[in-house]
């Protein structure tokens, strides 16, 4: 029997937005614990992911995509939030999207730090059908950092992540488990809840999502084997509330009714779900609008 030492680190997801970080996360540790969506600045927190092998662990950290365009407090927070990560871990994966290199990826790689490996990952190999542009890109994108490793793949259809880890293992340090081995994550579950609501919000309020919306878990209760769980989605103004809300509580029905097989699936438990909407300085007329329109 060989005595291969014990490895365990951390390992950033970097990107512009879009690019598909926390669903490479996501696909990566075989769970989804953190939210994706077709629009970019989804993710608006760190989430780490953990994946636990017999003589390893990977401690990967999703960042918001780092923004270029909007100036401004939050995006200020969530670019300072990228930073940080880039401080802090064993190994860089940096994601872009195959065949596209932008200014946007370009002020990403200027963070890039130069004493920690740093693996390319192209990801949406799906969608780049062509072999000789793709080495072509390869080339291309190598030529502006000095990548450590490559690897494409496919996140969404699951494709060579297990080259990709295969690639990252090396660089973890020797070093015993952080986390327990069944542990998929260090958010707590109150945590993935309004996040799953989030992805929710985002998959069915379109264009007309409100910018600076919140969603808070109100309460959060193990009832026997259930979960009884009440969220708050926090608009500005009373006008938004019917955006989210829609035409006889139909959106807000499906944002929950979705949101709940989500967290049973997650939690591995029934759930029951209360959603409502309020105005952030409105505390007064708070509504339940659930239990008006008869959803639970
Ligand atoms: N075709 C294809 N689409 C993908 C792939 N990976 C991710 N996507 C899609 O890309 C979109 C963005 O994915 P996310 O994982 O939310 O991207 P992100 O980089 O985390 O985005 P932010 O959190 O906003 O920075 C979603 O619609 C995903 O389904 C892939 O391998 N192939
Ligand atoms: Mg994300």
């Amino acid at each position: 029997m060989t005595d291969t030492p014990y490895r365990c680190g951390f390992v950033a997801i970097v990107g512009r937005p879009n690019v598909g970080k926390s669903t490479l996360m996501n696909h990566l540790i075989g769970q989804k614990i953190s939210i994706t969506s077709k629009k970019a600045q989804t993710t608006r927190h760190r989430v780490n992911g953990i994946y636990t092998e017999p003589n390893a662990q990977f401690v990967f950290v999703d960042t918001p995509g780092f923004q270029t365009y909007h100036k401004g407090a939050l995006n200020e927070a969530l670019n300072n939030s990228v930073k940080d990560s880039l401080a802090n871990v064993d190994c860089v994966l940096f994601v872009l999207e195959a065949m596209r290199l932008s200014a946007a990826d370009r002020e990403v790689i200027a963070l890039l730090p130069k004493k920690t490996p740093v693996i390319l990952v192209l990801n949406k190999l799906d969608k780049a059908k062509d072999r000789l542009l793709l080495s072509a890109f390869i080339e291309e994108a190598r030529a502006e950092f000095p990548f450590t490793d490559v690897e494409v793949v496919s996140a969404k259809h699951g494709q060579r992540l297990g080259e990709l880890l295969d690639k990252v293992r090396p660089h973890l340090p020797e070093s015993v488990p952080l986390y327990p081995e069944d542990m998929v994550t260090d958010k707590t579950q109150r945590f993935l809840a309004a996040e799953i609501v989030r992805e929710k919000l985002f998959r069915y309020l379109g264009e007309e999502l409100p910018y600076e919306m919140n969603v808070e878990v109100e309460s959060f209760e193990v009832d026997g084997s259930m979960f009884r769980i009440y969220v708050a989605v926090l608009v500005d103004k009373e006008g938004q509330k019917p955006i989210v809300i829609g035409r006889g509580g139909e959106k807000l029905k499906k944002i929950s009714t979705e949101a709940r097989l989500d967290m049973e699936q997650l939690f591995d438990c029934k759930v029951f779900l209360e959603v409502w909407v309020k105005v952030k300085s409105g505390w007064a007329d708070d509504v339940r609008f659930l239990r008006d329109f008869g959803i639970n």
